[in-house]
């Protein structure tokens, strides 16, 4: 069953979004991946987003560089949470992604997430805690993963001074 949509507005995103896949996939969440632009394919876009729920989609992850304007239009078109991650771009290094994603008017809400690898992740890991309100198992390997990172950082350890 696919729950997840993830989209991006170029296949130059992927390097970024594959870490919104890799751990919906460790999850085992099923998601589907499509390359849909703002600018590009608006057509597109507004097919997509206008039969994501009747298709049983649960959240909207959205990656998109520069003029980022991908998650805000797909939240303008469904009510379907978006879950916006700004893609570093070539000039700005992401900051103007991040902006764009982030500053939505009032009644039109994307969740936005940190710039890069970081934010697809934890859009992602966001999704998964959505869905794990209804879905006890779920819910069960979420908090195992959490134990996993609070003993990988209690086992850390420093090297002396030198
Ligand atoms: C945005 O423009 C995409 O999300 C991408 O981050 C950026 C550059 O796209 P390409 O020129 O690599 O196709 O729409």
């Amino acid at each position: 069953m696919i729950e997840v949509g993830i989209v991006m507005g170029s296949n130059s995103d992927w390097d970024v979004m594959q870490h919104a896949a890799r751990m919906l996939q460790d999850f085992g969440v099923g998601y589907e991946t499509r390359v849909v632009s703002a600018h590009r394919t608006p057509d597109l876009l507004f097919e997509y987003a206008e039969n994501a729920g009747a298709r049983g989609l649960k959240a909207i992850i959205a990656g998109a560089g520069g003029a980022a304007h991908l998650p805000g239009m797909l939240a303008a078109k469904t009510p379907v949470p978006i879950l916006g991650v700004p893609v570093p771009s070539k000039y700005l290094r992401g900051e103007d992604s991040l902006l764009s994603i982030v500053q939505m008017p009032k009644g039109v809400p994307v969740a936005t997430f940190a710039i890069g690898e970081a934010g697809a992740a934890n859009a992602a890991l966001f999704a998964i805690a959505m869905l794990a309100a209804g879905n006890p198992a779920l819910a069960d390997r979420l908090t195992a993963f959490r134990q996993q990172q609070r003993d990988t950082v209690l086992a850390m350890t420093l090297p002396d001074v030198q």
